[in-house]
């Protein structure tokens, strides 16, 4: 179980009830107009009621794609760190843990001490959140392997970890999946043999068949499904058929060819009330999808884990220009081994991946009008190369080459082997943890209004994805630290606390 937190915040603007936890938060910004050369400035406040529900429930997890390198690492970490596995190795006995993850191995600033220094307690000490260990795991696959077949050929966990888990990982099997050849690469073809068979309105119905049987026999509160499985190639939205949710049933029903696999499963899972996330970079969420889950009121979320060649860019170009050195040319190489490389191999599908792996600057070099001219970019190039060798342990070789000083030049060469698996499965994990805890937040202005979930589109989990998807008109922020805060931040006001400034006044004031 998890560590239950002894925290409690004590405050007039805090009441914890048996079932909920009740914040009064002054929201604050400031306006900025700018007209000619003159910009005003004013400070404004919003008051907000916040929510939380204490009580977790029992909360399932299906994995689309389960049987890949992603869902059969991740199955293996909640195993291991559940039944507390130890493991030989070469470099000795080794202990589960769950780093990499936000939730469950990284802290937030709550304040300071008696004597001034800064205090941090762990992410899921803050507000109650699903433990990891009480996950029920399920999901599809088009391949027909076991989990533990699964584990087998991924090649990422150790051989020994492997054998003792191998038992209970054999009980697990996908369940038969939705495949349409004409959305991933056609060196997959091979694998899939574990199907769903029919028109894609029958396949909608068999999948949520399937998540009310994994309901029910699990006797499931929440249900979080969770895309890991191939990138498809992005679909071509058309008016009519993607743009609103009554028009993307009636293509379903009219087994419309140009609704991907995973937008089935996207419209499945929400009709079944369940949140639906997208670890991968195709367009599944359409605006259909969206419109969906406002009525359903569930959460969509996405797009591609943010994992390790991407979270690195995110962090580099925001340290450069927020430095006030001008990122001119962006390269970044990878080569990697796995059935994700293999996929990515087929141009449609790196297409993809290319599109998410290129936009995560974009917010950066916009926020700084000083180096870069209305439209200025720097040259940016992705480049992905399959190589079966190297297997999940991606080789990224990225160089970024800025302007300095009197237009002097500044390189950085970085070499990253990113093991690919070993890096998303806790951003998994989190996406799920945070999911949960979030559809459990309430706000409404005052006692006159009535109680209303986040918006749809959970824009709070942008930190764990390299293209989030936000709210209609709402702004894309990629700078991951800027996004690290926003979620700190939205956890802290949950408890009434204000962000946290890091200004230490108390050491800088007399
Ligand atoms: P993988 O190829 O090992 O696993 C994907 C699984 O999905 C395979 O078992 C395949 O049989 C299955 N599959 C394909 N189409 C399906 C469908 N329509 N329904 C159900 N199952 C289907 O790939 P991996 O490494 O696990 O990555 C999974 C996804 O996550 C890929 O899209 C990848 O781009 C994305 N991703 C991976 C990251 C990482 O590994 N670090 C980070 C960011 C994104
Ligand atoms: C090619 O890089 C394979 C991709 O699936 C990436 O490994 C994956 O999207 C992780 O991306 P990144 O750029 O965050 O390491």
């Amino acid at each position: 179980m998890n560590k239950v937190s002894s925290l409690q915040v004590i405050s007039p603007n805090v009441k914890y009830t048996e079932d909920h936890i009740y914040a009064d938060y002054e929201y604050e910004e400031t306006l900025v107009t700018k007209k000619d050369n003159a910009i005003t400035v004013k400070p404004y406040q919003t008051s907000l009621c916040i929510r939380t529900a204490r009580k977790v429930g029992r909360v399932g997890v299906m994995l689309v794609g389960w049987g890949g390198n992603n869902g059969s690492t991740f199955t293996a970490a909640v195993l291991a760190n559940k039944h507390q596995i130890s493991w030989n190795t070469k470099n000795g006995k080794m202990e589960p843990n769950w780093y990499g993850s936000i939730t469950q191995a990284s802290t937030v600033r709550l304040g300071i001490d008696e004597k001034g220094n800064d205090f941090y307690v762990g992410m899921s000490e803050l507000l109650p959140m699903v433990h990891p260990d009480d996950l029920v795991i399920d999901g599809w696959d088009i391949s027909p392997l076991n989990l533990a077949e699964s584990m087998v050929r991924a090649k990422v966990i150790d051989y020994d970890l492997q054998q003792k888990l191998k038992k209970e990982m054999a009980t697990m099997k996908p369940r038969p999946a939705i495949y349409d050849p004409d959305f991933i690469a056609a060196n997959q073809a091979d694998r899939a043999t574990n199907l769903i068979r029919g028109t894609r309105y029958e396949q909608y119905l068999q999948v949520r068949a399937d998540i009310k049987d994994f309901r029910d026999k699990n006797k499931l509160d929440r249900i979080i499904v969770l895309w890991t499985a191939n990138t498809e190639r992005f679909c071509d939205v058309r008016p009519g058929i993607h743009d609103t949710a009554e028009n993307l049933e009636r293509a379903l029903r009219n087994n419309e060819s140009e609704i991907s696999p995973s937008t089935i499963f996207a419209l499945a899972a929400i009709d079944e009330g369940c949140y639906y996330i997208n670890g991968s970079p195709q367009n599944t969420i359409v605006d259909g999808v969206v419109e969906r889950a406002e009525k359903m009121g569930v959460f969509v979320a996405g797009d591609d884990f943010k994992s390790g060649q991407t979270k690195l860019k995110s962090v580099l170009v925001d340290f450069l220009v927020s430095a006030g050195l001008k990122p001119v040319s962006i390269v970044s190489y990878n080569h990697l081994g796995n059935n994700d490389g293999k996929n990515l191999s087929a141009p449609k599908q790196f297409r993809s991946k290319e599109i998410t792996k290129s936009n995560v600057v974009d917010d950066m070099v916009e926020s700084n009008p000083i180096l870069y001219k209305p439209g200025e970019k720097p040259d940016h190039v992705v480049v992905i190369k399959y190589v079966p060798y190297v297997g999940d342990s991606k080789r990224a070789m990225d160089e970024y080459t800025s302007e300095i000083l009197l237009h002097g030049t500044n390189t950085l060469a970085v070499h990253n082997t990113c093991e690919d698996s070993l890096l998303a499965a806790p951003l998994m994990l989190d996406l799920v943890v945070l999911a949960e805890l979030l559809g459990r937040v309430h706000v409404r202005r005052d006692h006159t209004h009535e109680w209303s979930g986040l918006h749809a589109v959970l824009s709070a989990l942008s930190y764990l994805v390299k293209a989030p998807l936000a709210a209609r008109g709402a702004p894309v922020v990629n700078a991951l630290f800027k996004q690290r805060a926003a979620l700190d931040n939205l956890l802290r006001a949950c408890l009434a606390l204000r962000p946290a400034t890091h200004m230490q006044l108390e050491h800088k004031v007399p």
